[in-house]
């Protein structure tokens, strides 16, 4: 048992978690950590990984962090060469930075549908073409690409954002498929409703003291009845970042409490 158990510890592995001061990319960073990865970040701006730098601090961990626009293909390759000359070379790469713009289609111009195309699908082209080269050589590598319910499912207002989730869930394919021959795999994590700043807009407390729509419509579309929490991403991220996962390559996980399976609950 204990051969078995071991299989999900990242005792000796570096992994890069993109855009994880805070949020979904925190709470997989600061797990990872826990089964004894060295933890390395990024972030758009010098006081978000500031602020990263202390949050992980706070919980014992002595994550490294650099400024990096991950939608920048030259500062990409600087940072994974910082990366590989001063800490080594990275097994795990987790692709979570995102932004979501909430615009009906008709309403949202052209630059900014471009805007969310490039941090949620091209993003993830650009730091996983960086750090392939380097798995291959070492001859293992995990990317865990992180998708979305609208990997699957649209909705009003989030065309761009679909689309590139979307996106992300074939790129994560198509890699498994090119680089699963190096002992690379690449899967995704899709995660349903969980509670972090960018959900926040949906699920603010009205004027009138109730609770948003949305946020009673994802309850009633979650089996569970509630949000899901970023904490509750860990154990499934743990697991495909470790070499438990070496047999699964090119597949989704679904982390939405079964939201997927659900049709939603009767109203009244
Ligand atoms: P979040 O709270 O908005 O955090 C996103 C992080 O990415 C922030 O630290 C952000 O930094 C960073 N970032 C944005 N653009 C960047 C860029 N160009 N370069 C580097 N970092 C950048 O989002 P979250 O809820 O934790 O979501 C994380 C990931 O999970 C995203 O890919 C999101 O699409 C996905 N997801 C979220 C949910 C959910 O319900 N929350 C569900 C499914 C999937 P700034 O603060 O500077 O923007
Ligand atoms: C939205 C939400 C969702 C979540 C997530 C669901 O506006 O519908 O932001 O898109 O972020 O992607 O899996």
């Amino acid at each position: 048992m204990a051969g078995f158990v071991n299989n999900f510890s990242l005792e000796g592995k570096i992994a890069l978690v993109t855009g994880a001061s805070y949020g979904i990319g925190f709470a997989i960073a600061s797990a990872y950590a826990e089964a004894g990865a060295t933890i390395v970040f990024n972030d758009i701006r010098q006081e978000l990984v500031d602020k990263g730098l202390a949050a992980y601090a706070e919980k014992g961990i002595a994550a490294h962090g650099y400024v990096c626009d991950v939608t920048d293909e030259n500062a990409v390759q600087e940072m994974v060469a910082d990366i590989e000359k001063n800490i080594g070379v990275i097994d795990i790469l987790v692709n979570n930075a995102g932004i979501i713009k909430r615009i009906p289609m008709t309403e949202m111009t052209a630059e900014e549908f471009r805007q969310v195309i490039d941090v949620d699908l091209n993003a993830p082209f650009i730091v996983s073409k960086a750090v392939i080269p380097s798995m291959i050589k070492k001859g293992h590598g995990k990317i865990i690409n992180i998708c979305s319910m609208m990997s699957e499912l649209g909705r009003e207002t989030v065309s761009a954002y679909a689309a590139a989730k979307g996106g992300l869930k074939m790129l994560t394919r198509n890699i498994c498929s090119e680089y699963g021959q190096y002992n690379i795999q690449c899967n995704g994590i899709g995660p349903g409703y969980i509670e972090t700043p960018q959900t926040a807009p949906l699920r603010e407390i009205q004027p009138d003291g109730s609770r948003h729509p949305f946020d009673q419509f994802i309850c009633a579309k979650t089996p569970a009845n509630r949000w899901l929490k970023p904490e509750e991403l860990a154990g499934p991220a743990v697991f495909l970042a470790s070499d438990a996962s070496d047999a699964v390559n090119g597949h989704i996980l679904y982390v939405d409490g079964g939201i997927l399976a659900y049709i939603g609950k009767q109203p009244g």
